[in-house]
């Protein structure tokens, strides 16, 4: 039995990765839902992994925090959900850990709001940094005629799908390909249905909200 912990849907780009990981491996997992950002959260985070950040993945009595690993951890049961050729695969494990690493700027200017819709414009660093990510995933696309990083869906496309939401979200321009390839993301049926649960949600923050 796996249990999957993640964060607030609307915001919690990190738990939505190895959710929509584990969707596309089609292994079965309970959900528990911590609300982040609040007076008891931290602890309960803390209860959970020393790393006292979601999404963890429970596995009977081990636990696996972190994206990247837990999404590691689904290639090893199912295979596909890398690309099969052993050069993209070593490729799109790399630009996974990019995505966990850079554009911070990108990522901190354009926190995910799934509910967000605003053409504000960003601080220039956070731009740059959309910039940069927008060069990589054409890098990605240019090589192949389908419609994902890495030719079919790949684990890659689950990190880069929060990253296609701020793109929505925040109104910045993309061009014809990086806009296609945003589309897809976000109209595939896994992302759908995490989106609703998102949009359903109570909660609020206002910092985010506003920035
Ligand atoms: N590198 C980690 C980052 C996890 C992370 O920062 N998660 C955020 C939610 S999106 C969190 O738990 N924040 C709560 C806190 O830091 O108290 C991963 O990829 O899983």
């Amino acid at each position: 039995m796996l249990t999957l912990y993640i964060g607030n849907k609307n915001y919690s780009s990190w738990s939505m990765r190895p959710w929509l990981v584990l969707k596309k491996a089609q292994l079965p997992f309970e959900e528990k839902l911590i609300q982040l950002y609040v007076p008891a959260s931290k602890e309960k985070l803390l209860k959970l992994s020393s790393a006292g950040t979601v999404p963890v993945l429970q596995v009977k009595d081990e636990v696996i925090p972190d994206s990247l690993a837990i999404a590691e951890w689904a290639a090893r049961c199912v295979p596909n959900l890398w690309p099969q050729n052993a050069h993209d695969k070593q490729r799109a494990r790399a630009l996974c850990q990019q995505m966990q690493e850079d554009f911070g700027a990108f990522r901190n200017a354009a926190p995910m709001n799934l509910r967000r819709r605003t053409k504000g414009k960003l601080p220039d660093d956070g731009l740059q940094a959309a910039a940069k990510l927008q060069t990589t995933f054409e890098d990605c696309l240019a090589r192949h005629d389908k419609p994902f990083l890495f030719g079919d869906w790949s684990i890659a496309d689950a990190f880069a799908t929060p990253y296609a939401a701020r793109f929505n979200s925040y109104g910045i321009n993309s061009s014809l390909k990086t806009d296609t390839y945003i589309s897809e993301l976000l109209a595939d049926d896994d992302y759908l249905e995490w989106e609703l649960a998102a949009l359903a949600e109570p909660w609020t923050m206002p910092d985010v909200d506003e920035v």
